[in-house]
């Protein structure tokens, strides 16, 4: 399998998030990307390709041009403010207030085009975005081009990421970005299965009324787990949309053997669906040491997770989401993979 990286990434670097009360180092940082990009190497997954440049084009297919557009302008305008370090949103416009209306200081954009504090700027944050979207769009073209799969190491994650707003380590979301150029492209209909511990809020939010985009989530029960405000089972899409977006809420403490069981039943969703592409939006923060999260898959899981979806026969395109426990992430990541090609 081939895969792409850009070691842009590593620009957004030194953020901070708030956790519990506590400004703490983000869990989401370079070394998890550096460990997978070093992994595929020891285990000879294939060859790693550097991205091609892409305009915002693609992006603009399904997120709003002012929330773009403000993903650029954010550090520069932090910095213009007379601030440094960390750019955090902390005031939303939530129920009672208007959200209608864009307002004009940094620290008011920030919550305007956010959901939650959880995405943050530095100097180096908007390349990083740019460059993690070029790594999806390039991984997509592998397998627009023939390959039967290809892995999209992106670093920033994506699908927390809406038409309209970041949250969540998420900016631009990846996953969405390669299911729309697919679709624009000539495939008629695209499957994405997210298997992060974490809903895909943004994901579902953007193809909630469609039909041409089947999105199945794996996830920690929103009643209990972050993003929170997402992700019940009965979100089943509105509109013509309606029954092309399936939940799998599950509770802390899940183990392979029940999340294995809604994997069996997304597969089956995704073969009956008959996508012409596979996305998998790849996390593996449901392993059991992962610091955030509260699944028990275990690093002999992971290759099975790549093999159950092997099985489907798709053209698939892995594009890679959260994973926390640095140790442990790149075996598990590139485990799914191998799994996959059935080494
Ligand atoms: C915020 C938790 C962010 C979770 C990010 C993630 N406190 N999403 O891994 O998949
Ligand atoms: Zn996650």
């Amino acid at each position: 399998m081939k895969s792409v990286y850009s070691e842009r990434h590593k620009g957004h670097a030194g953020n901070v998030e708030l956790v519990a009360g506590a400004i703490v180092p983000a869990f989401e940082m370079p070394s998890r990307a550096e460990f997978i990009r070093a992994r595929i190497d020891a285990v000879g997954l294939g060859p790693v390709l550097a991205p091609q440049t892409h305009s915002l084009d693609a992006a603009l297919r399904v997120h709003k041009p002012d929330f773009i557009d403000f993903l650029g302008r954010a550090y520069p305008m932090w910095k213009a403010a007379g601030r440094e370090g960390t750019a955090m949103p902390f005031t939303w416009p939530t129920r009672g207030l208007r959200g209608d209306k864009p307002p004009e200081s940094i620290e008011a954009l920030l919550g305007y085009y956010s959901f939650d504090a959880g995405a943050t700027f530095v100097e180096g944050t908007w390349d990083a975005i740019k460059s993690s979207y070029e790594v999806a769009l390039t991984a997509a073209g592998l397998v627009k081009g023939g390959e039967k799969s290809a892995f999209a190491l992106c670093r920033p994650p994506g699908h927390h990421a809406g038409s309209g707003f970041m949250g969540g380590y998420c900016f631009i979301n990846n996953a969405a970005v390669a299911a729309q150029w697919f679709l624009d492209k000539g495939a008629r209909k695209v499957a994405i299965l997210d298997v992060d511990y974490h809903h895909g809020n943004g994901t579902q939010e953007i193809f909630y009324e469609r039909d041409d985009v089947l999105v199945l989530n794996l996830h920690g029960d929103p009643a209990n787990e972050y993003p929170f405000f997402l992700g019940h089972a009965d979100e089943t899409g509105a509109g013509k949309g309606v029954g092309f977006n399936v939940n799998y809420p599950m509770p802390a403490g899940t183990t392979f053997e029940v999340w294995g069981a809604a994997l069996d039943d997304a597969c089956a969703k995704a073969a009956a669906y008959k996508p012409d592409v596979l996305l998998v939006s790849l996390g593996v923060d449901t392993f059991e040491k992962d610091p955030i999260s509260a699944f028990k898959l275990k690093t002999e899981h992971y290759p099975l997770i790549g093999a159950r979806i092997a099985k489907l026969g798709l053209p698939t395109l892995f594009v890679m989401e959260g994973g926390y426990a640095v140790a442990e992430i790149a075996v598990n990541a590139v485990g799914v993979l191998t799994g996959f090609e059935g080494v």
